[in-house]
């Protein structure tokens, strides 16, 4: 393995930028960057680093001796001043030692190939960087470190233990003895059960991360994109008081409390001859029926087109705002809500709306891992072995047959944690991540 360093804080102007290195040797490229002869380990001291013979920061400095460190190997890092020209000078005075440039997710991958973490732990410490909101910590968290590994290992101890008294089944009946032990069935039973609850409590992370699309849609000229930068706090959309202004979908994030929403301001719906305004009112009736949650915005109330609204929304819930509340009389008996996005009267009550409403739909609590598609795939074919083999077991069916499906589910729980892996799977795995992570 080679010594290899990056920028784990981002390449911008900053109070420090954080550099790490790991390999064999790097302590060795240390001491000629910093001229010192020996260094305590796992402790923050202060040192000048220098690039062949010329000052270029005093910074913090912690050495990690393997395998006592992140990726097993014996490691440090640099908290020096943020400047770009700072961190370009480390960059020249580390590879003027001979340290390579990581790829990303190079420290997280030779953490797993050290063994100091399985394979969907080291997937956990991307999605938990990923996470945008506190639901995402925390799911992540329990999957990176709870007992999810521990618990796949465990149901993989558990099919091997069976498979053990199937394959002595064999060996009876070879032997011409006839052995039937029936427990076997009701454990597998019983395994098949626990595993099932199991898979249960995980939740796909695509399909966590996609939830929370807030649309505003409605009339043209109600104030939609007025509304959607009041949310945002900055001018993202154009606001005119020249109906049809927003042509098109214009998405952004917004942080509330301890959640975190994707918003799109849309197209005014409205018949016109305008081609081009045509297609954003076809691209607004579309999202509508794609959002989990239709803000819509309205100056006075207007039945027909609210319940046409309201239709439209398949799969979200449909919040009605009344906005210009500061030009028009207050209407809280037709409207959810009712604000002034020029005077921001109103917000904070649609906000804690938007937010509850979110609870209400996607309850977290009842989810106790986060996982990939990949886990996703790998736990449906475990599922689906084990129920061969319980059928095949039930119905007294060839024993080498149950035996195999057996291995093939030990084995789908083996490819989970990463104790049977491909070099390609890694590359998959890896090169979504940050380079310094
Ligand atoms: N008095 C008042 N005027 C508002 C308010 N919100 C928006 N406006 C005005 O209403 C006009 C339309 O605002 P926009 O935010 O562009 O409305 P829109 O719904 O996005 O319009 P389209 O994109 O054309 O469909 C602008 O002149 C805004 O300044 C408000 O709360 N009070
Ligand atoms: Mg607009």
């Amino acid at each position: 393995m080679s010594v290899v360093f990056a920028l784990a804080t981002p390449p911008a102007k900053s109070a420090i930028c954080i550099f790490r290195v790991s390999g064999p040797g790097c302590h060795k490229g240390l001491k000629l960057l910093t001229n010192k002869s020996s260094f305590e380990h796992g402790r923050f001291f202060l040192s000048s680093i220098f690039d062949r013979g010329s000052l270029v920061d005093r910074a913090g400095l912690v050495v990690f001796e393997g395998p006592n460190s992140y990726t097993g190997e014996d490691s440090f890092e640099v908290y020096a001043h943020g400047g770009l020209g700072v961190m370009a000078s480390i960059v020249g005075a580390f590879k003027g030692v001979g340290f390579d440039e990581a790829a990303p997710g190079e420290f997280t991958k030779r953490a797993f190939l050290n063994n100091k973490i399985t394979l969907n732990e080291a997937e956990s410490v991307a999605d938990l960087i990923d996470a945008t909101d506190e639901r995402g910590v925390v799911l992540s968290n329990r999957s990176l470190y709870g007992d999810m590994s521990k618990t796949v290992v465990g149901f993989a101890e558990d099919i091997d233990r069976i498979r053990v008294r199937v394959e002595a089944e064999i060996d009876f009946s070879d032997e011409g003895n006839e052995y039937m032990d029936s427990s076997v069935i009701s454990d597998l039973d019983r395994l098949i059960g626990v595993f099932e609850l199991f898979v249960g409590g995980c939740v796909n992370k695509k399909m966590f991360s996609q939830k929370n699309n807030i649309l505003l849609a409605g009339p043209v000229n109600s104030g939609k994109s007025s509304v959607f930068n009041r949310l945002l706090g900055f001018e993202r959309a154009i606001v005119s008081d020249v109906p049809g202004t927003t042509r098109d979908l214009i998405g952004s994030e917004i942080f509330y409390e301890s959640s975190s929403f994707s918003v799109f301001d849309s197209a005014g719906v409205r018949d016109t001859s305008d081609v081009i305004e045509q297609t954003g009112v076809a691209l607004s009736l579309a999202e509508i029926k794609k959002a989990d949650l239709v803000l819509g915005v309205f100056e006075k109330f207007d039945g027909v087109f609210i319940d046409r609204l309201k239709q439209l929304c398949e799969s979200g819930v449909f919040i009605s705002v009344q906005n210009k509340t500061d030009i028009f009389e207050v209407d809280s008996k037709n409207f959810d809500c009712c604000v002034s996005a020029k005077t921001g009267s109103g917000f904070n009550a649609l906000k804690n709306l938007i937010s509850d409403s979110f609870d209400n739909n996607v309850k977290h609590d009842d989810y106790k891992y986060l996982i990939r598609e990949r886990h996703e795939v790998l736990f449906k074919g475990v599922v689906k072995s084990l129920g061969i083999a319980l059928s095949g077991l039930k119905q007294s069916e060839a024993l080498e047959l149950v035996a195999e499906e057996l291995k093939n589910a030990r084995s789908g729980l083996d490819e989970v944690v990463g104790k049977k892996f491909s070099d390609d799977l890694l590359g998959d795995i890896f090169r979504g991540y940050c380079i310094g992570k």
